[in-house]
């Protein structure tokens, strides 16, 4: 940043350069995922989606999925500013630094330098980030909810040989009682890595396939990249020669690349048309008896030997009607992309919400589905970026996204394999994947012992459904993401605007994953109040830190006093568990409860519930009245007596 600019607005023909301050104590968050964060440090930050090639660590920058929206925490309240041009540019930042009560504060500085389109800006200022991302979403729309099956656990290769290999898989599962709810096909399944195809002599009856793993509980969810191979005879290339589809350039003569298939054409999803004619294309899909759909390679991806491997900028998109070429209509290719399948399967399938993830989008691919991690780089750095991943895209308004567990490269280390999966457990997407070269990732490729904790961690994910399902909605009418900075209700505490090892899982849970080699205990940064190891139900008063441990066996997760999870009972049903609240008047707690309504489009009623320690009982109450209409289960260490709060952490 130049010292001499101060805050402002310049020129330079189509490019401009916005610059702003903010205050000396402001953190940056957001900008889509980024695999060095969640904490966004000095440096500069592109804004183009980019496909890293092979694998990526959290020195890469850019992914596969920017957006040009940041979030600015500090004491003075959040903020949240949205550059509304998807073109390609740079987002500088350097943080501030205080003058330690001598009066000589430095701001931070934003610089934002577009390479062209409109200056048009929101910004959206709360009082707290919770109000701020419900602007967000209230702008750019409120998240999909994904069908109840799609927060199960979810397993998926790139080389899976043949039907076969799948059977053997999915027996694996079931044979060790481990719960599966989804296993996804990768281009191996496809004719030539054709779009819209499938093998039939490696997949012989696919819909049989399909409906044999449904009596299992398991679904198969489809990858689908954009790209189709140009040749004749190719049902998809006719269909969309015929109906002009395909992006141009500036002469009018098809714009080709190369993809897994070969020499391949792109559809322009920016054409309502184009959408409407590719949205009808995932009829074969779901009669293939595919439950969901996985878009990759939609940056757009373009093999190249040398130079940028996508579209060239000069070729030509509709931009909605408005015409332009790709500068404009890269960074919203996936998102486009996204809203044909979604718009499709809605279409074609009226009565079920569609499971849709993504590896590229832009502001609002929420509305149409989640987004993963892509090729993570398997190594406790890419553990790392794969947490940095989902916590920003949660702050960038896209809440259900995942890692590829045990990352995407070679193999990792049983040890590493165990805290990769400990911590999907808790996130949205909680997805086994690898590369066709990488080593296995089915939990009991990696001995009895990391069987023993993987299926715990399986189990315990199947017990928290209920309270997935229930964030699910939450975010859908909240904007607030499942997983959440620890700062999310205390922003102004300092430390925990720092810490970027832990997050909450809903208002109730915190969850610290292990993310060091050798680590049998963490410390864990605690936000105000009284929170419970869930393990031992002990009780720790926060700000301040703890070490817990944290044994092979599982990670610390820690529960807010007077919180209300809604589980699955061990006999079946939900039930609530109700961490014991603090006395006194300041000790009420609170939950909710999203009603299954099973997996269309019937809006589930949100119960919320409050609780309190009454007369030294734990009591629970249906706001609004009622019966409360739950088994409950009261957990945590007995209150201390008023007022009391229990052992503080340092
Ligand atoms: O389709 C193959 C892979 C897929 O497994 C992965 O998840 C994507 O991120 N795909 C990328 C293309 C090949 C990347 C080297």
């Amino acid at each position: 940043m130049d010292p001499g600019l101060g805050p402002g607005l310049v020129g330079e023909g189509a490019r401009w350069l916005q610059l702003s301050e903010v205050a000396a104590d402001a953190r940056f968050f957001g900008l889509g995922g980024r695999a060095s964060g969640p904490r966004l440090r000095d440096g500069v930050y592109r804004l183009w989606n980019t496909d890293p090639g092979g694998s990526f660590e959290p020195g890469d920058d850019p992914l596969y999925l920017t957006m040009p929206v940041q979030l600015v925490v500090a004491d003075a309240g959040t903020h949240l500013v949205f550059h509304d041009n998807s073109w390609d540019g740079t987002v500088t930042l350097r943080e501030g630094e205080e003058g330690a009560g001598s009066g000589h504060d430095r701001p931070g500085c934003c610089r934002t330098r577009m390479e062209g389109g409109p200056l048009r800006y929101w910004v959206i200022v709360g009082t707290t980030p919770a109000r701020v991302l419900n602007g967000w979403t209230a702008l750019t729309g409120a998240p999909a909810v994904p069908p109840r099956w799609a927060l199960g656990h979810h397993h998926a290769r790139w080389g899976f040989r043949d039907a076969e290999e799948v059977r053997r898989v999915v027996a694996g599962y079931r044979e060790r009682d481990l719960p599966l709810s989804a296993l996804h096909l990768d281009i191996d399944h496809l004719i030539g890595h054709r779009v819209f195809t499938v093998d039939g002599a490696r997949f012989p009856d696919l819909p049989g396939l399909a409906a044999e793993l449904l009596e299992d509980g398991v679904r198969l969810v489809s990858i689908v990249d954009p790209a189709v191979k140009a040749e004749p005879g190719n049902a998809v290339y006719e269909s969309g020669t015929a109906d002009d589809v395909f992006v141009r350039d500036a002469q009018g003569r098809e714009v080709r690349g190369v993809v897994w298939a070969g020499e391949s054409v792109f559809p322009d999803f920016t054409d309502p048309r184009v959408r409407k004619w590719w949205g009808g294309l995932y009829a074969e899909r779901l009669a293939q008896g595919f439950s969901g759909v996985w878009h990759d390679m939609n940056e757009p991806v373009s093999f190249a030997a040398f130079g940028e491997t996508t579209l060239p900028r000069s070729a030509r998109h509709a931009l909605e009607g408005r015409g332009g070429d790709h500068r404009e209509a890269h960074n919203v290719y996936g998102l486009a992309m996204a809203r044909a399948g979604y718009e499709g399967l809605c279409e074609l399938r009226p009565d079920e919400r569609p499971f849709l993830f993504s590896r590229s989008g832009w502001a609002g691919l929420q509305r149409y589905g989640g987004s993963w991690s892509g090729d993570v780089a398997t190594g406790w750095a890419g553990l790392r970026a794969s947490l940095s991943l989902v916590i920003g895209l949660g702050l960038s308004g896209v809440p259900y996204s995942g890692p590829d567990i045990g990352g995407f490269t070679g193999s990792p280390s049983p040890e590493l394999y165990l805290r990769w999966f400990q911590l999907g457990a808790y996130l949205p997407l909680f997805r086994t994947h690898s590369a066709i070269s990488a080593g296995r990732r089915e939990p009991w490729e990696f001995g009895s012992r990391v069987l023993e904790h993987a299926a715990a961690a399986l189990r315990e994910r199947q017990r928290l459904l209920p309270y997935f399902t229930t964030l699910a909605q939450l975010a859908a009418r909240t904007g607030a993401p499942y997983v959440r900075p620890v700062w999310w209700r205390t922003p102004k505490d300092r430390a925990l605007r720092d810490c970027e090892d832990a997050f909450l899982l809903g208002d109730a849970l915190l969850v610290a994953p292990v993310l060091e080699e050798g680590a049998r205990r963490r410390p864990v940064r605690l936000p105000r109040g009284r929170w419970y190891d869930t393990v031992t139900g002990r009780a720790y008063h926060g700000p301040g830190q703890v070490v817990l441990d944290a044994p092979l066996s599982g990670i610390p997760v820690l529960a807010r006093a007077g919180s209300v999870v809604p589980v699955a009972a061990p006999g079946g049903g939900v039930e609530l568990e109700v961490w014991t609240p603090c006395a006194g008047r300041k000790g009420v707690g609170a939950g909710s409860l999203a009603v299954d309504t099973g997996d269309g489009w019937e809006k589930p009623e949100l119960l919320r519930f409050t609780t309190r320690v009454r007369d030294g009982e734990v009591t629970i109450e249906r706001e609004g009245g009622g019966e409360v209409g739950y088994p409950i289960r009261v957990r945590g260490e007995a209150p201390p007596s008023e007022d009391r709060p229990g052992p503080r952490a340092s």
